[in-house]
């Protein structure tokens, strides 16, 4: 049977533990912070700038943007990417750039880190399941990397691949959902100066559980868009297959922009609960990004482009 989205019940489900402090016992007795030239999770960014678009509601703990993770490689239930991810390797790591582009290569890690200045983006992330959180991502926009590779008159749709290896994930298999998970983008979406590649959190390289070294972060769709641990990176001239889509078209459409108004087929998404409050609030269209992107969707019905 598949196992797949279930509508946010409680804020029990947030199981903080001890994650967060034994990473950093971890990290103090191994001085694997100090290794140069690699980097491991729960490393100090510098030089990192306050970006624009950021939001100044409260931010979500620490701890529950650590432990409450939805990495479907390394299981199912909430609190499993952390605990499971710890030993994920991400150094070294390459991305390959490829597809309708006049100039496709690979990237390492230590390139990528260079495209761009690093910013803070403090945004809202929507939880198809209802639930959302507000994270402080550190990153930098997508088009920096894509401007690098030259997209041809072709290109009209990006794809996204997560890195996927069953000795590293053997909890992938109980997943319910095809691996390596992919997601997709079209192309002027993907330009657009909000959607980010993120590399760190809360002034720290990202923790495994939150997609290390490399990941999307789309705030105005929903969180499944921002696709993990990254690997791959395609130009196409049709429209990329997504994970979610494949596993259940009815309820996944290729958009899946936050709007209040479509509902998933089995609950409603005009309100979410956020992390650590009680009570839900009214979900925003466009997760409250519209004034910057809903320009991209202009004349499109988007009850049928969900
Ligand atoms: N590779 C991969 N990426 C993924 C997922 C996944 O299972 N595998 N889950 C998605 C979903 S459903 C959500 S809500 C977000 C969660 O990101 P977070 O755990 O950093 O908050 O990651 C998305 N990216
Ligand atoms: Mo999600």
């Amino acid at each position: 049977m598949l196992i797949r989205h279930t509508p946010d019940l409680s804020y029990s489900q947030v199981t903080p533990k001890e994650a967060y402090l034994n990473r950093r016992r971890f990290l103090a007795a191994s001085g694997a912070a100090l290794v140069p030239g690699m980097l491991f999770a729960g490393t100090k960014l510098n030089g990192v700038g306050k970006g624009p678009f950021g939001t100044t509601e409260t931010q979500t703990p620490y701890d529950a943007v650590t432990t409450y993770n939805n990495f479907y490689e390394f299981g199912t239930d909430k609190d499993q990417p952390a605990k499971l991810a710890r030993g994920f390797r991400t150094s070294p790591w390459t991305v390959a750039v490829e597809g309708d582009a006049a100039k496709p290569r690979k990237f390492d890690l230590d390139e990528v880190m260079k495209l761009a200045p690093l910013e803070e983006r403090i945004y809202r992330m929507r939880c198809v399941e209802g639930w959302s959180m507000v994270i402080p991502w550190i990153g930098f926009p997508l088009n920096a990397l894509l401007k690098q590779v030259e997209p041809t008159s072709k290109a009209k749709f990006v794809t996204f691949e997560s890195f996927y290896d069953p000795k590293q994930m053997p909890q992938a298999r109980y997943g319910g959902l095809p691996f390596p998970y992919v997601e997709g983008l079209r192309l002027d979406e993907a330009m657009h100066p909000l959607a980010i590649l993120a590399v760190g959190l809360y002034g720290e390289t990202l923790p495994n559980q939150n997609g290390a070294p490399l990941r999307l972060v789309v705030p105005w769709k929903y969180g499944f868009k921002g696709i993990k641990s990254i690997v791959k990176i395609r130009l196409t001239s049709k429209m990329p297959q997504t994970t979610w889509n494949l596993a259940n078209s009815r309820e996944y459409g290729f958009y899946s922009n936050v709007n209040p108004e479509v509902d998933h087929p089995r609950w409603s998404q005009a309100k979410e609960r956020r992390i650590g409050e009680f009570f839900k609030r009214n979900t925003l269209k466009f997760n409250g990004y519209g004034d910057q992107v809903a320009g991209l969707y202009a004349g499109m019905d988007l009850k049928a482009n969900y």
